[in-house]
């Protein structure tokens, strides 16, 4: 079953530059920007700039290339934002993904939460 992208999407209209958003960083392939409602003191969320829906559907059809970039681009953020657990205190990196996932926005994205500690992952 193919893969169904809506154009009129929130984060396709601010790929198109229609809706304005706070960049962190931009590559080739990825845009790194604000969440509207952050959850945490940084929360950056990370997009591909091709059509993809969900992870799943990244990681099947997306080009080496494209793959490369969008990865780069969020180890650049959390470099950027002293997020690294290599110079930092870490983070959280979330992808929902569809109806059970609980995704708002159908175009892949990954939340980085930091800042302050996340807590536990799943509340019971
Ligand atoms: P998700 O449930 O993973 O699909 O979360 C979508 C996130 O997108 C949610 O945390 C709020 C954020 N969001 C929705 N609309 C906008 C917007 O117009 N601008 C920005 N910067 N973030 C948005």
């Amino acid at each position: 079953m193919a893969y169904k992208y809506d154009e009129e999407n929130i984060f396709a209209k601010i790929l198109r530059g229609e809706i304005p958003n706070e960049t962190i960083l931009e590559n080739d392939h990825a845009l790194a920007f604000r969440d509207i409602n952050p959850q945490r003191p940084h929360h950056v969320l990370v997009i591909p700039k091709g059509k993809f829906v969900s992870f799943d559907h990244f990681a099947k059809e997306a080009s080496p290339t494209e793959i490369v970039g969008y990865i780069q681009a969020i180890g650049d953020v959390c470099d950027l934002l002293n997020l690294s657990i290599d110079t930092g205190d870490g983070y959280r990196l979330i992808a929902n993904s569809g109806e059970h996932g609980v995704q708002e926005v159908p175009h892949l994205h990954v939340h980085i939460l930091g800042g302050s500690s996340c807590g536990r992952m799943i509340q019971s």
